[in-house]
């Protein structure tokens, strides 16, 4: 059984809340929490747990974020990226928690700034106002709301939070919220970037695909029209069907490389969708995966190039001249690795169709 992980940075000024929002999303006491002075010490410390058997968080919480330390901060999120062999902070996490203490007066000029350029990076950013139990919240949490909208951040993606138990006066708790609600955005933006990055994940792979069969062919016509046989139609027709065979191949593997993102795409859609109930998803689930994904996906997309492969590259007819042998050999290979090309570039310039095929499909889902 398949596991997804979601890799969470956890953000933001010391005393915002952090190790309290980690302990809450446990459910359990991991991460030593307290007021007065910095709690958890300079570093990043990793926390993994099941939510449910098949979805698994991984949550980094980290030292205080201040302005004077902001370098020597940024240093430790840098060296922590690195470790996971990541260039980039959005490589590695795919949800960056930023959070707001809501007893705080204002966002800092610096916070709104770091939060500026994790969005301009291209990272999927939640911003959690903690402390959403303290008096005012609603006022506070309209206000930040407004000012986090004017730097791009989705209302969406604004999620108040009360992480500890209150002890009121009267003795009786105030209770936690926003556990659900946090964890259904982290899973929605795990699907996000699935639908971001699969269409052009699977665009590479086919240019590579097509990238290698242009130079097999080439490498075939450098060994198949030589000074002796190049006017012979047998070898050209040879060459031909050697070609034939290897572009042929490739447009299935390419068709293949698309088709298999729709697949695994699906599959983890299923896993989050499904939130581990062994009764499977609903109705309507199915019925969005059907619309989903076109059945003449493969159809038209395999009509469309196979007929250039045949069309092109058969029709090629070498040119007879004995009076120089050397430069008509250059002369007959380019000409046909220029058939070649001209089969490869009609591949390649179908492939952002196919690409945004891709992207609608997934789109049509929503987690
Ligand atoms: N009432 C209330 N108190 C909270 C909430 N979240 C955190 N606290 C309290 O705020 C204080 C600071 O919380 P921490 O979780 O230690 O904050 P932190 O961001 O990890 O702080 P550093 O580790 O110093 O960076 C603690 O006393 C918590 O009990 C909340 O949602 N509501
Ligand atoms: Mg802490």
């Amino acid at each position: 059984m398949e596991i997804l992980t979601a890799n969470v940075l956890l953000i933001g000024r010391s005393a915002a809340g952090k190790s309290s929002l980690l302990n809450y999303l446990f459910g359990q006491e991991i991460e030593r929490t307290g007021a007065g002075g910095a709690c958890t010490g300079r570093g990043i410390f990793e926390h993994s747990f099941m939510v449910h058997e098949r979805f698994r968080l991984r949550v980094s919480d980290t030292w205080g974020l201040e302005p004077d330390k902001a370098e020597e901060w940024e240093e430790l999120i840098l060296q922590d990226i690195r470790r996971h062999d990541a260039g980039r902070i959005a490589d590695w996490y795919h949800t960056i928690l930023y959070c707001i203490n809501l007893n705080t007066a204002r966002i800092e000029e610096f916070e709104r700034g770091i939060l500026r350029r994790l969005t301009a990076e291209g990272n999927h950013i939640l911003v959690v106002l903690t402390h959403a139990d303290c008096a005012g919240a609603a006022e506070t949490t309209a206000a930040f709301r407004t000012l986090l909208l004017q730097d791009g951040i989705p209302a969406d993606s604004i999620v108040p939070v009360c992480s500890v138990v209150r002890k009121t006066i009267g003795g009786t708790g105030g209770n936690q919220f926003g556990r659900e609600l946090l964890l259904d955005r982290i899973r929605e933006g795990l699907w996000e970037r699935i639908v971001e990055r699969a269409p052009g994940s699977a665009r590479a792979e086919a240019e590579a695909l097509i990238d290698r069969a242009e130079a097999a062919c080439a490498a075939y016509a450098e060994k198949y029209i030589t000074l002796f046989n190049m006017h012979s139609d047998r070898n050209y027709q040879k060459l031909n069907r050697i070609c034939g065979e290897v572009l042929g191949r490739c447009l299935s593997d390419v068709q293949r490389c698309y088709e298999d993102r729709v697949t695994e795409s699906v599959r983890f859609y299923l896993q989050l969708v499904n939130r581990g109930d062994p009764d499977g998803f609903s109705a309507n689930t199915k019925e969005r995966i059907e619309h989903a994904i076109p059945l003449n996906f493969r159809k038209n997309w395999e009509e469309k190039i196979s007929e250039n492969v045949r069309g092109i590259l058969f029709s090629f007819v070498p040119g007879v001249n004995i009076l120089f042998p050397r430069r008509l050999l250059q002369k007959n290979r380019a000409r046909y690795v220029n058939r070649v090309r001209a089969v490869t570039r009609k591949m390649r310039a179908s492939l952002p169709e196919a690409e945004s095929r891709l992207r609608t499909s997934l789109e049509h889902l929503s987690v």
